[in-house]
């Protein structure tokens, strides 16, 4: 047992393992209460160590060990600090046995091997196999497996694990067994069983290579029929990793099960992929056009995991990133070329970076802010953050940027070259990308470059622009800054790929020609910032241009441009770049938020302008954009972005006054647009035959924006129409989206109609758990009100259908509580004192699931009074728990260190 202790682990510290094991055997006889292994290994003395004669220690966390053999006899062990110690042991290759026992049932982590809904699975990352038996728990020691599973028959008529089934067959008092053989050497964390009644779909396909694969998605059997999409999109990302890097399934079987009872979204274990249920099961009846979209790009996250993670591993697990980063940078290009259409791409990036910006960014700016590749860590499952993933996925894009992209493939490929079946770093990753580039802007920068992985926090970057009218000449000046970070307080410079586009005043592109440089004069370019500032003057230039700075946004930078209002709109109405038009309505609107706020301190009630309601109109009118597109535009930065923009202008955040700025702001929109509201809602809302498609489901995303304003507007008018509208449409939906739609429209309006809209939704889906879900978080996201919502979420946690042992619903209620900032921080306190309640409460059962909700206070040094000390107490009450989860501790005593 390992109960409690707090060591800090640090990646410079890192020593190869004194002992491989080459090849484990593992056997099962499986038992809910106890269930015994067997674990036969090749184990073989590192020859770096040798003469040393080194103990084995095996990592083991909530075990028994019953017996220990190596070659074929008994020898004595140890136990010291949960670790099996072993000591004498042969200088040449031994076989070890050792048995030991766990307790499936018994195990609420849902770390190792646990039950769930009547049947066995596991969870292996980063630390789960040593829960179930003693092991070198790290992931440079690679062996191939064999697994034999027992179980019963009847209750666990299905059993799996890696690789490929060899053998099964049927054994006395009701027992049967399978034998399978995984010819790949893999990390123990990429182990998986699953013993259970299930049921699949499956399909044949054949790869490039010539070669057959069977494809099978396992589920309970009454989710059959939400079973298509995930299979789509399994073919989907299969055909898609070889068109775009050549990389073939390498397994003759790849399966995909469903489980309802886990921590995260997906595991990669190699050709056993274990699923949320959340992100496999999806029918137009039970899921959005959003969950669609989440298990198309999951699916194939997880494909993808099996070059990027399995093929190349970690070589420790500060290097999370080399897997976690690039396989994301992978599943978001998957979902973009999924997409198709220019504007469908932007709008998939529009999406990612909202999300990159609204988490990524404030973990950068709090107390939990880490490198991409950690220096160190008191508890690893802490560390698969916005930071190591998405922010890691900007810093792989950047480098295909610099070195374009039949470069980065080409980088790609070097990189599988190299380190094929090897446990490797970060650095090795950016080296192969710029040794394939020796000629890219990366290449002469790559040291550089890499401070990416190594410095925390979120770059600043100033852009100021001169315009010589006698030279005909534009300058434009970068310069950059960062943040201190926790333990990081002097940074370098970073290498920033800025694009570029210049526009005139009537939002012509116009071409761009430096002093000097080679005759081409592109309409866009991409400049390299790499020292603290620099300048670059672009000539033939009739007037001064407007700059559109960060296209695509290039660099996971906060831009500090200060463009004027005219500058603003005349990039929001003629950018070809889609993502900067976005950005630049974004802008605008940000600007209004941040100076209502300020305004309301001297009891300015907040007023929206006519040129922003015009600009705004415009968009909504114009058909020439894509639905989703508009959907975006139309939609004002969120709570928590404005808060984190007050906390940049050294103002102390009060979530209640952003709240009633940006209701007041939406009011306001929904009353000045209400005829092009119910224009776009005439055109949209039939959507014909369900597809999940970009353009259908950006028809479904305006139709509802509409609605809810529609809505929202009959609130203050006091018009029964359109609420009862939308009430017809929750009853009459044909699809989750559009119902979704329609209640959640009554729901954050409180809309009297909500609450039987709300009973009736619960009565016809009390069956499907992902459903319920959804209507656990509408109501404890809707818009705070007088106090309602936190009072609904306290009454919602008594609910009978409420449970903090299942993580999805432990997380559709307390999670989007965290999220719904108006609702949480409440003068009173009292959304601290429950939120410290539910996290104590979950630790006892769940470390991984409370210290996630437990990240739910990390910026409460930018809150007001009284909001600060009282979150500050809440922390404290936390921290002063003895028996706190070494994963909880290091989350609240980061909160808390000065
Ligand atoms: N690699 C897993 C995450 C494991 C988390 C362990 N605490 C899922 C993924 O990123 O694909
Ligand atoms: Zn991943």
């Amino acid at each position: 047992m390992r109960e409690g202790t707090e060591t800090l682990v640090r990646r410079e510290l890192y020593s190869a393992p004194a002992y491989w094991i080459r090849s484990v055997d593992l056997s099962f006889d499986l038992d809910p209460i106890k269930t015994l292994v067997i674990s036969r290994m090749q184990v073989e003395p590192n020859s770096a160590f040798a003469g040393h004669h080194e103990a084995l220690r095996l990592d083991g966390e909530d075990i028994t060990v019953t017996r220990v053999q190596v070659n074929g006899q008994s020898i004595s062990f140890r136990l010291e600090n949960g670790q099996l110690v072993l000591e004498n042991l042969p200088s040449e290759p031994f076989q070890l046995e050792i048995r030991n026992t766990c307790s499936p049932e018994k195990n609420t982590r849902l770390n190792g091997l646990y039950t769930s809904g009547g049947g066995f699975f596991t969870q292996c990352e980063a630390q789960g196999f040593r829960r179930i038996t003693f092991f070198l728990d790290r992931p440079d020691v690679m062996a191939t497996f064999k697994v034999t599973l027992r179980a019963n028959k009847q209750s666990y008529p299905v059993l799996l694990s890696n690789g490929n089934k060899v053998e099964s067959g049927d054994l006395d008092h009701g027992r049967h067994y399978a034998v399978w053989v995984d010819p790949h050497p893999k990390p123990c964390y990429l182990f998986a069983l699953v013993a259970a009644n299930l049921v699949c779909r499956e399909q044949r396909v054949v790869s490039r290579t010539g070669k057959d694969h069977l494809l099978q998605v396992y589920v309970r059997s009454g989710d059959l029929d939400k079973t298509e999409h995930a299979m789509q999109s399994l073919v989907a990302a299969l055909i898609w990793d070889e068109a775009r890097f050549g990389l073939s399934l390498d397994l003759e079987r790849f399966m995909i099960v469903a489980v309802s009872d886990f921590n995260m979204g997906a595991m990669e274990n190699k050709g056993l992929n274990i699923f949320n249920t959340k992100f496999v099961l999806a029918n137009p009846a039970t899921a959005t056009d959003v969950d669609f979209g989440n298990v198309e790009a999951v699916v194939g996250h997880e494909y993808f995991h099996n070059w990027t993670g399995n093929r190349v591993t970690c070589r420790d697990w500060f290097q999370l990133s080399l897997k976690e980063g690039l396989t994301v940078y992978r599943d978001q290009e998957f979902t973009q070329d999924m997409a198709g259409s220019p504007s469908a791409r932007a709008v998939k990036r529009i999406e990612d970076v909202r999300q990159l910006r609204q988490i990524q960014f404030a973990e950068d700016a709090g107390p939990m802010a880490h490198p991409v590749r950690p220096d160190s860590y008191q508890a690893i499952d802490n560390f698969y953050t916005s930071t190591v993933y998405e922010k890691g996925a900007e810093v792989v894009r950047m480098m295909a940027t610099l070195v374009g992209r039949a470069g980065f493939a080409r980088g790609m490929t070097l990189y599988f070259e190299r380190f094929d079946g090897q446990a490797v770093t970060c650095d090795d990753f950016a080296q192969a990308i710029s040794d394939a580039n020796p000629d890219s802007a990366l290449a002469p920068r790559l040291e550089a470059f890499k401070r990416w992985y190594a410095q925390s926090g979120t770059p600043r970057v100033q852009a100021s622009g001169e315009y010589d009218a006698d030279n005909r000449r534009y300058t434009l000046t970068l310069s950059q800054s960062c943040p201190a970070t926790p333990g990081q307080s002097e940074k370098q410079p970073f290498v920033i790929p800025v694009a570029l586009g210049l526009l005139d005043r009537e939002g012509r592109a116009l071409p761009m020609q430096f002093v000097g440089g080679p005759l081409a004069s592109p309409t866009e370019r991409l400049l390299v910032l790499e020292e603290a500032s620099q300048s670059f003057t672009f000539i033939n230039l009739d007037s001064a241009p407007v700059p559109s700075l960060l296209r695509g946004f290039s660099a996971p930078v906060i831009l500090q441009a200060q463009a004027s209002q005219d500058d603003l709109l005349t990039l929001l109405r003629h950018d070809s770049d889609a993502f900067n038009r976005w950005e630049a309505g974004q802008q605008l609107g940000l600007e209004r938020l941040l100076a209502a706020v300020q305004a309301d301190q001297n009891g300015e009630e907040p007023t929206l302008d006519a040129a922003f309601i015009d600009a705004m109109q415009a968009l909504l009118r114009d058909e020439s954009l894509d639905a989703a597109f508009r959907e975006l535009l139309l939609t004002l930065p969120s709570e928590s972005y404005v808060a984190e923009r007050l906390v940049e202008r050294g103002v102390a955040v009060d979530p209640q006054t952003i709240h009633r700025v940006r209701d007041a702001f939406r009011a306001q929109l929904a009353q000045a647009l209400h005829a092009d509201w119910a224009a776009v809602w005439d055109k949209h809302a039939q959507t014909g035959g369900y597809s999940p498609d970009a353009i259908s489901s950006g028809r479904r995303a305006l139709a509802n924006l509409a609605l809810a304003n529609l809505v929202l507007d009959a609130a203050r008018s006091g018009d029964t129409v359109w609420p009862g509208r939308a009430y017809q449409r929750c009853k009459d939906a044909t699809n989750m989206t559009d119902r979704l739609g329609a209640l959640s429209a009554l729901v954050q309006a409180h809309a009297e109609l909500a609450e039987p809209a709300l009973a009736r939704f619960h009565a016809q889906f009390r069956d499907e758990a992902l459903v319920i879900d959804k209507w656990f978080t509408l109501q404890a996201t809707a818009p705070e009100s007088n106090g309602r919502v936190f009072a609904r979420v306290k009454a919602l946690a008594q609910h009978p259908d409420f449970s903090v042992k299942n993580p999805n619903r432990a997380r559709s209620l307390l999670m989007a509580l965290a999220q719904n900032p108006a609702a949480f921080h409440r003068a009173d306190a009292a959304g601290y004192v429950f939120w410290a309640e539910k996290v104590i409460e979950i630790d006892a059962i769940n470390r991984q699931l409370a210290a996630r909700l437990a990240r739910g206070l990390d910026r409460w040094r930018t809150l007001a009074e009284p909001q600060r000390g009282a979150a500050q107490e809440a922390l404290q009450r936390v921290a002063a728990k003895p028996d706190l989860s070494a994963d909880v501790r290091e989350i609240v005593s980061r909160a808390l260190a000065a």
